[in-house]
């Protein structure tokens, strides 16, 4: 068995652990191009939050005391096209967002996170459709509280513009992946995924556009850092893993209607055109494929 870790990335609420629980749903039913031959050890972490979903709620935000390590979901996949190949170890520590959006902060991350990144094949990126965690940048209209003089005492919703960007946190988590993805590693090119989770919660039209087109307008920073990276591959996905918001009452009642196995989707661009998939394992298939240089 090949042992390939994906690290996952994201500030707090950026929509991991849903998605992980979700994975391990599409894994273990065999309903996507991956699946998990076997039942791995550990998993109470995943499975507690997939009994959340199942009971038509998001997994709530994690404890931030609870144990890292433990949130660690370690899995054997192999395709589902070619079951006889050798199956891939995927080891995904799902870090607290705090500790991403800590290590931006003091440009700073632990050693032992360092070292994981220096070993990990690629990375999942997230970043999430209506998080109230999200940050705009400063503008005219945000930062006029702190361009009166003299200072003014910021009112509680004004502290919000003192804290860092979403689109300048993505960038700097980039650089600690350009810096460090797959250093350790020999013969490998790594793949970065960036997912673009609650895609359910865009309109239509702005869905239309794909997920870089999205990416390109909310973030343009990001968007530009993107075209600039020569140390790996990078993918855009939209993912929405139940299809919908259990917020709307009409949605829970249509998912409580199906199975688990059959809602969720990805969206991409393939050959020039978006494309929606019922697969949510695809954006851990694209980055654990092709990642050995020395096969090509
Ligand atoms: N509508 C919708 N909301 C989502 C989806 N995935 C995550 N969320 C929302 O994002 C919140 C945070 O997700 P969570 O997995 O806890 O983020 P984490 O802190 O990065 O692990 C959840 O409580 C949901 O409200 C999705 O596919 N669709
Ligand atoms: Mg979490």
């Amino acid at each position: 068995m090949v042992d390939q870790s994906i690290i996952l990335i994201g500030g707090p609420d950026s929509g991991k652990t849903n998605y992980l629980a979700r994975l391990w749903k599409a894994l273990n039913s065999q309903h996507g191009v991956l699946f998990a031959p076997n039942v791995p050890g550990d998993i109470r972490y995943v499975e507690e939050a997939l009994a959340h979903l199942l009971q038509g709620i998001f997994a709530p935000r994690s404890d931030k005391n609870f144990d890292e390590i433990k949130q660690s979901f370690s899995v054997p996949v192999v395709s589902t096209n070619d079951p006889s190949a050798k199956q891939i170890q995927v080891v995904v520590p799902d870090v607290t967002g705090e500790l991403w959006q800590t290590a931006v902060e003091t440009c700073e991350l632990p050693e032992q996170w360092m070292t994981k990144l220096r070993n990990a094949s690629g990375a999942l990126v997230f970043v999430r459709i209506g998080s109230d965690q999200n940050v705009e940048p400063l503008d005219w209209v945000t930062a006029d509280q702190l361009l009166k003089m003299p200072a003014v005492d910021i009112c509680p919703e004004q502290k919000d513009i003192q804290k860092i960007p979403t689109q300048v946190l993505l960038c700097e988590l980039i650089r600690f992946l350009e810096y460090s993805l797959a250093a350790d590693l020999d013969n490998v090119r790594p793949r970065v995924a960036i997912l673009v989770t609650a895609w359910d919660r865009l309109d239509m039209e702005s869905r239309g556009n794909g997920p870089s087109a999205y990416i390109a307008e909310q973030y343009p920073l990001l968007a530009g850092r993107l075209n600039d990276i020569s140390e790996f591959d990078i993918r855009v996905f939209g993912v929405s893993i139940v299809g919908g918001d259990f917020i709307d009452p009409a949605f829970q009642e249509e998912f409580f209607k199906a199975d688990l196995k059959d809602v969720g989707y990805v969206d991409l661009e393939e050959n020039g055109k978006v494309q929606t998939k019922s697969d949510v394992t695809l954006p851990v298939a694209w980055v654990i494929s092709a990642s050995d240089c020395s096969e090509q």
